[in-house]
């Protein structure tokens, strides 16, 4: 969850460089340096791509623009069935080319032993004292729901009071939109799939903000739909913040591993998913605002426990202290089981 960011000082000063964050996300060499920075700095198992959910959005012609400390905005946000019924699926070798070949370049990067890297030809700032080989790459997509949310209501929002209006009076046209973000995301993961990527997780942030049923049809049918359309050796990871009501329709989404967040222990949401599932997070990123030993008395909470993936519930927010990340990762290594 947001391994990269603001909290960390090489992040800023590379962002600084280069302007903005959509000049980050679409210049593959800054991607992957940006990709890798976190894995140089801390003990981590794997590496999660530097890019955006709203990549598609954007892709499809909406604007993004990011402004400091505000978060994301489209020049263009979706009013009317007309402009839903104008959307077209991108093709993402064409108009999101820039994720695969920041894809291909971090495959490259993870692929050369930590021992090597001190000779590289190239001389670049990538990959200093790596402890990062052979680490597996995670791709993501944005849920076709939370995209949604952020084409109706153009950025960030409240209360959704768009989307929910759309939701309850035109739910057609809602499903229209879903139904091309479901292609949309499909293609787009495949993409990153072909270009190396080892697993992907989809992102439903806004599935929470749901009474259940409604979470089931307009936010895990698509889930499930692009699930059954991915090559069945990739496992999928599905996260819903505030999910923890719909886990037992989460677990029938086809996904190998379910994203939680805090609201919910791990043990509750162990009874009620299948055995083999494999449940990712639980830790509120908040703990990282306290001090080294009380990080280490929250982890010991949480570990050692079976089939699960240890990572925080959400992002990492720009006012959390670098050694408090290190001494989380190095809790995580002294409690877990070895593997
Ligand atoms: O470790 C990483 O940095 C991984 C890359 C990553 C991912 C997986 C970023 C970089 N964003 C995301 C996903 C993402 N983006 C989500 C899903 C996860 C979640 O719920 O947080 C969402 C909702 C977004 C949209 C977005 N992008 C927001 C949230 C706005 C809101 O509605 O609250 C923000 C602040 C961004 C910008 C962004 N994306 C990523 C970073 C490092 C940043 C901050 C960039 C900066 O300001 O410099």
């Amino acid at each position: 969850m947001r391994q990269a960011g603001r909290y960390l000082p090489e992040y800023r000063a590379l962002r600084a460089k280069a302007g903005d964050f959509l000049t980050l996300c679409k210049t593959p060499e800054l991607a992957c340096e940006i990709t890798l920075q976190p894995l140089n700095r801390f003990r981590l198992d794997a590496a999660i791509l530097f890019s955006d959910i709203l990549t598609i959005p954007d892709a499809m012609g909406l604007g993004l623009h990011f402004t400091e400390g505000e978060g994301p905005h489209f020049k263009r946000r979706l009013e009317s069935a007309a402009d839903i019924k104008a959307l077209c699926v991108p093709d993402p070798h064409e108009k999101l080319s820039y994720v695969m070949d920041a894809i291909r370049l971090i495959k490259q990067e993870l692929a050369i032993p930590s021992e090597d890297k001190d000779v590289r030809s190239d001389k670049s700032t990538l990959g200093a004292p790596g402890r990062y080989s052979k680490a597996p790459l995670i791709g993501f997509s944005g849920s076709p729901w939370t995209l949604a949310c952020y084409m109706i209501e153009g950025g960030k929002s409240q209360n959704f009071h768009r989307i929910k209006k759309w939701l309850y009076t035109e739910p057609a046209i809602l499903h229209h939109l879903l139904n091309t973000l479901a292609q949309s995301v499909i293609a787009y993961l495949i993409a990153q799939i072909e270009a190396g990527v080892d697993t992907v997780m989809i992102f439903d942030s806004w599935g929470g903000i749901l009474s259940p049923d409604i979470y089931q049809h307009f936010s895990l049918s698509y889930i499930k739909t692009i699930i059954e359309a991915l090559p069945k050796h990739i496992p999928v990871i599905v996260y819903t913040k505030n999910g923890g009501v719909g886990l037992e329709l989460m677990a029938q989404t086809g996904c190998r591993v379910i994203g939680i967040d805090w609201t919910i222990t791990l043990q509750e949401a162990r009874r009620r998913v299948p055995e083999t599932m494999i449940l990712q997070g639980n830790w509120d990123p908040a703990i990282l605002l306290s001090h080294p030993t009380q990080i280490e008395q929250e982890v010991k909470k949480i570990c050692p426990l079976s089939n699960h993936i240890a990572n925080l519930g959400h992002g990492i927010t720009p006012d959390i202290p670098v050694e408090n990340v290190e001494a989380f990762v190095e809790a995580i290594h002294r409690y877990s089981p070895s593997i």
